[in-house]
């Protein structure tokens, strides 16, 4: 096993990951900005390395500061966690090359799902459900028309080299189409630098639902079950569960096994999450993969047994997966509410001092979270400041066991999310499980009025 890891990362994610290299009798190493000298994970970990100024370009996104951190520490293995570098295939092949263990995928891997045609080609080859639409780029105008006319308006267009919902647009009608694809295009080689646009039907009641894979190096996957992730506002989560209330076992079988053979058509290695949206007949089809850790880990962590970040860990170590499919049992429910440092219905940030942190706690609760009474949280980084994870038997004692944990949560100081999650669970569509992606952003609109 590894002597060292470096954890390219801060926030609850470097924490988690930390957690798991102590138990794992793993030395760790933080990197931290200016603005993190006093955060969390520079003081948990056995070493910790300034890599630069607060603005993540010149410090968390800065390879070069990373790398020489790497170095000086003897760290033999880098854990991106989530955002920043974690899916940037060319900080893996840089990690790889100068003699490093990537945990994560292959940069193959990461390059095939980072571009959305060329992973919709290999999902295509591997007989994983694509939304009908264009087979690959769009360029032509008529060609355009007659992919939007077999599919049907309204149709999305999106931008190859975009995903979680940047660089799309959605078309009515033929009139509307030119200007859309061009405008797509050109936002798309701005933001990009690549613009290549594809077309897809537009569904426009789905849920968003992610089947969980693990893969090995030595050709084993096993998917650990599907999130619900619908509930969620300018495409970021707020609120996750595991299973979704929607999905039945068949579907749930069936969805799942897409999942593996999306993870098999890449040879998928690590932790790595299918994208797919499903409509209110239970079809579904593969939008993208996001071949990282994600937020919303700990959820299926408790429904299946599987420690994921541990387990990221050996596979990268070149372990094989010690269990098969039919040994990994769904148990209960769990629902992850995040916690952000903004006003819970305005949504403006709030960053500043907590003088108060009281963590929930009790049977079958968790929260992953990097702050502590007296912590400053600084203004440049993402507004997610923990989550709070509960489990139980059922759905509807998980919502109780919620309800409870985040009346138990405090955090004096500044201003959180606590109050949205509190009308939020107590909801009735929310608690019947009759909801989809458009379901929260329709209610704060319902309250404002
Ligand atoms: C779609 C869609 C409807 N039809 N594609 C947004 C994020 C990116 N991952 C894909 N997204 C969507 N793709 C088709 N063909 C609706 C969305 C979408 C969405 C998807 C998942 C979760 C939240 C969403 C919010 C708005 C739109």
């Amino acid at each position: 096993m590894f002597n060292k890891i470096l954890i390219a990362n801060r926030g609850e994610i470097a924490v988690r990951i930390i957690r798991a290299c102590k138990e794992m009798g793993i030395a760790s190493v933080a990197v931290y900005s200016e603005a993190d000298r006093e955060a969390m994970h520079t003081r948990l970990a056995d070493q910790a390395v300034c890599i630069g100024p607060a603005p993540s370009n010149l410090s968390y996104l800065n390879i070069p500061a990373i790398m020489a951190a790497a170095e000086i520490t003897d760290a033999e293995a880098i854990h991106p966690g989530y955002g920043f570098l974690a899916e940037n295939a060319e900080f893996a092949d840089i990690v790889q090359t100068s003699g490093y263990t990537w945990i994560g995928p292959s940069p193959e891997s990461m390059r095939i799902m980072g571009d959305k045609v060329s992973a919709k080609n290999k999902m295509r080859e591997a007989g994983v459900p694509l939304v009908p639409g264009s087979d690959g780029a769009v360029t032509d105008l008529e060609d355009a028309k007659r992919i939007a006319h077999k599919a049907g308006y309204p149709v999305i267009i999106k931008a190859s080299a975009g995903g979680g919902g940047r660089g799309m647009k959605v078309v009515h009608s033929d009139p509307a189409l030119a200007s859309a694809i061009s405008m797509c295009q050109s936002e798309a080689a701005a933001a990009f630098g690549n613009d290549m646009v594809f077309i897809e039907k537009f569904l426009e009641e789905p849920r968003h639902i992610e089947v969980q894979v693990l893969g090995d190096t030595h050709g084993n996957i096993v998917h650990l079950f599907e999130r619900e992730c619908s509930m969620q506002r300018k495409n970021q989560k707020v609120l996750e569960e595991a299973p979704s209330p929607f999905v039945d076992e068949k579907t749930r079988k069936a969805i799942c096994d897409a999942g593996v053979a999306a993870a098999a058509a890449v040879n998928y290695v690590g932790a790595g999450t299918i994208e797919f949206l499903m409509n209110p007949d239970k079809s579904f089809y593969f939008i993208e993969m996001n071949t990282r850790i994600q937020v919303e880990h700990p959820v299926t962590e408790w429904i299946s047994g599987v420690d994921l970040i541990e387990w990221q860990i050996r596979v990268a170590n070149g372990e094989k997966l010690a269990f098969k499919q039919s040994d990994i049992k769904m148990k209960g429910h769990a629902i992850e509410c995040r916690i952000n440092a903004e006003h819970p219905f305005k949504f403006t940030p709030s960053p500043g001092t907590i003088s108060l942190y009281h963590a929930p706690g009790g049977r079958s609760v968790r929260m992953d979270s990097a702050i502590y009474s007296g912590y400053s949280i600084p203004p440049f980084y993402d507004s997610m400041i923990g989550k709070v994870i509960t489990h139980a038997r059922d759905r509807q004692k998980c919502i109780r066991r919620m309800q409870r944990a985040i009346d138990e949560l405090a955090i004096i100081g500044i201003t959180t999310n606590q109050e949205l999650h509190r009308r939020l669970l107590a909801n009735a569509a929310f608690q019947s499980g009759d909801f989809n992606i458009h379901f929260l952003e329709r209610w704060l609109k319902e309250m404002n009025a």
